[in-house]
């Protein structure tokens, strides 16, 4: 058996073609990223971190009560059906060296594709699991903090580092797909976000090149 879905697959294929063909994903948000005045205190980048390292904390938690909840199936299965390895998200190739602006923008990409994520999974799990507040809460408090952040991020991008475009790539709808193929890209998902978080937070830990 093969564990990457042909939707994703060909998701993949039309990315790297896009990527190849050197042209600029359009930035799908409602509103431009500067379109907003922000105003951002000295102190943005250390609340940006601490943000970080906050969703770091609980995203191996939220990973576990996601799983608890989605039946025997995926309890039992969950290495193989909930494989990281599978599913798409942006990367995050930036390390302690890179500049920050560098980090900022890889930031608010795997944060983007984080926030329109969580919003299939949530909208998913009020159909599946309507009951269930110890998931539900959770991921309403992710998305929040996700939000936030992406002010934060927002708010260095435009004032400090003129960026006021950046290209992120979304990942697929779950509209219309069947309760196991919901469950398991947001299981998928949420298992890779465990792994890429828990990057970042590593990145953003005080280092050197505080420029
Ligand atoms: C999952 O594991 C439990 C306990 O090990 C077992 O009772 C159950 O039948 C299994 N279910 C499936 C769908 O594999
Ligand atoms: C760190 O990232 C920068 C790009 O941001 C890259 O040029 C450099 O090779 C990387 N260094 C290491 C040790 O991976
Ligand atoms: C977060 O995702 C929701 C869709 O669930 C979208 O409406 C909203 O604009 C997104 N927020 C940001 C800051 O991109
Ligand atoms: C679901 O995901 C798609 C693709 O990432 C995104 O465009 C859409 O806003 C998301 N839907 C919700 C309700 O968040
Ligand atoms: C959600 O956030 C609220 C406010 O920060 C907190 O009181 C609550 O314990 C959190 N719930 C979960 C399940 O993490
Ligand atoms: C979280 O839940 C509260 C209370 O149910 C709701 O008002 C709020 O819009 C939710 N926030 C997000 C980001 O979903
Ligand atoms: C910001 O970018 C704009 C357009 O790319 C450019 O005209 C302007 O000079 C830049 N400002 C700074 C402070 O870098
Ligand atoms: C991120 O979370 C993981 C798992 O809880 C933990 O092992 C790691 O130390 C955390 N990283 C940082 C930089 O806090
Ligand atoms: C320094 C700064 O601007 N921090 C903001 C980061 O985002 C949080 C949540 O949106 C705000 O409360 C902070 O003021």
């Amino acid at each position: 058996m093969k564990f990457i879905p042909t939707g994703v697959a060909s998701l993949l294929l039309v990315m790297h073609f896009r990527l190849v063909a050197g042209k600029a994903l359009p930035v799908d948000s409602p509103s431009p990223l500067c379109e907003k005045k922000y105003t951002c205190s000295n102190r943005v980048f250390e609340q940006i971190r601490k943000q970080v390292i906050l969703l770091n904390g609980t995203a191996q938690e939220l990973f576990n009560i996601y799983v608890k909840w989605q039946g025997d199936t995926f309890r039992n299965h969950t290495d193989k059906l909930c494989n990281p390895d599978t599913i798409f998200f942006p990367a995050f190739h930036v390390n302690q060296t890179s500049e920050k602006k560098e980090i900022v923008v890889a930031l608010y990409k795997i944060f983007a594709f984080l926030n329109a994520s969580l919003g299939n999974i949530t909208r998913d799990q009020e159909e599946l699991n309507p009951k269930v507040t110890e998931l539900l809460e959770r991921l309403n408090n992710t998305t929040k903090t996700t939000r936030g952040l992406m002010v934060n991020l927002s708010c260095l991008l435009c004032t400090r580092y003129n960026v006021s475009q950046v290209d992120v790539i979304y990942g697929e709808s779950t509209k219309g797909k069947n309760h196991f193929k919901k469950k398991q890209q947001g299981c998928q998902v949420l298992a890779k976000y465990v792994q890429v978080i828990a990057k970042a937070a590593q990145v953003l830990l005080p280092h050197v090149n505080d420029v």
